[in-house]
């Protein structure tokens, strides 16, 4: 049966009987409500935001999650599995993708939610944290160090924190300079926004924000010039190609003194950003709430 002959499908269609009218009318009414459901859905499930919690251990990673999620904290212990928590921003700050959307918009509750999961900071259980790095909704990296155990002055410990706090840090972002110049597409991974939340601002031994900033750039110029010195030793890429080839630096070409400014070149923007999630004038993390909201 050919499509022109008088009983095929084509001329049942244009014909003006009842149920070609119904079975039309249907298509036309359902066909919108079904595409609407299916990528509903989808983009549903994929865009509830995330963000991710590193940095070393006793930093306050695991208080700041309890804070986020229940507004109080509770005793911590040294974490040993990562754990996530569904967050929901306070009704004072509105996301940054909700700022012009009525509250009555059924979409507003969902782009005001975020998932945000917590790691272990001890140094042996780090991988936990590096294999997070690579998921589709993260929107957003929160490396919180103890702003308390960052100076030089105050002794041997305190010396340790930076360094400890450095290293990993370091690595974090050599990590996030990888995916960037690793990536298939000429236009790199979208930008990922780092916030290192100096905490435990209650304490009068807390340098303040600039301090903790400049404090882990020289320190992470330290390491970087351990490690390029160490693989030179090593005999590793004597010649210039091989460490060019390499791209173990981080920033500028690993030359001269590391600056966060240096990592915007691979889309990774850099905040830092004071705060406290205990202490005796209870918590003060409404800038931390601040920088969340304006990445989702
Ligand atoms: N003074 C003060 N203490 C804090 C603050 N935030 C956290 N602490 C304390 O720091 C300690 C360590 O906090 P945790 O949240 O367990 O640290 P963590 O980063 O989860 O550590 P790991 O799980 O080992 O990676 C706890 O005793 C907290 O009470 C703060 O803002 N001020
Ligand atoms: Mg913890």
């Amino acid at each position: 049966m050919a499509w022109h002959d008088q009983d095929s499908w084509l001329t049942w269609v244009f014909s003006p009987s009842i149920s070609a009218i119904i079975v039309t009318a249907l298509i036309a009414l359902l066909l919108p409500v079904l595409i609407h459901t299916i990528l509903y859905r989808t983009q549903a499930q994929a865009s509830t935001a995330s963000f991710l919690l590193l940095g070393p251990s006793g930093a306050g990673k695991t208080s700041l999650l309890t804070l986020l999620e229940r507004g109080s904290t509770s005793a911590t212990h040294t974490s040993q599995t990562p754990s996530s928590a569904e967050i929901t921003l306070p009704s004072t700050i509105k996301s940054a993708s909700n700022e012009y959307r009525s509250e009555n918009d059924s979409s507003f509750s969902g782009a005001q939610r975020f998932i945000l999961t917590d790691t272990p900071g001890h140094g042996k259980l780090r991988q936990f944290a590096s294999d997070k790095l690579d998921a589709k909704t993260l929107k957003g990296i929160i490396f919180v160090v103890d702003a308390a155990n960052l100076s030089k002055e105050s002794g041997g410990r305190a010396e340790e924190g930076l360094t400890e706090a450095a290293e990993y840090l370091h690595d974090v972002l050599l990590a996030l300079q990888k995916r960037y110049t690793s990536a298939k597409t000429s236009k790199g991974p979208k930008e990922l926004p780092v916030l290192i939340a100096a905490n435990k601002f209650d304490l009068f031994t807390a340098l303040p924000e600039k301090l903790v900033k400049t404090e882990l750039e020289k320190e992470i110029t330290n390491v970087r010039n351990t490690k390029s010195k160490g693989l030179l030793d090593s005999g590793i890429g004597t010649s210039d190609d091989a460490v060019e080839e390499e791209k173990e630096w981080l920033g500028d070409g690993g030359e001269g003194k590391f600056e966060f400014r240096q990592m915007e070149e691979v889309n990774v923007f850099v905040d830092v950003i004071g705060g406290n999630v205990t202490g005796a004038d209870g918590p003060g993390v409404g800038k931390w709430w601040e920088w969340i909201a304006k990445q989702i």
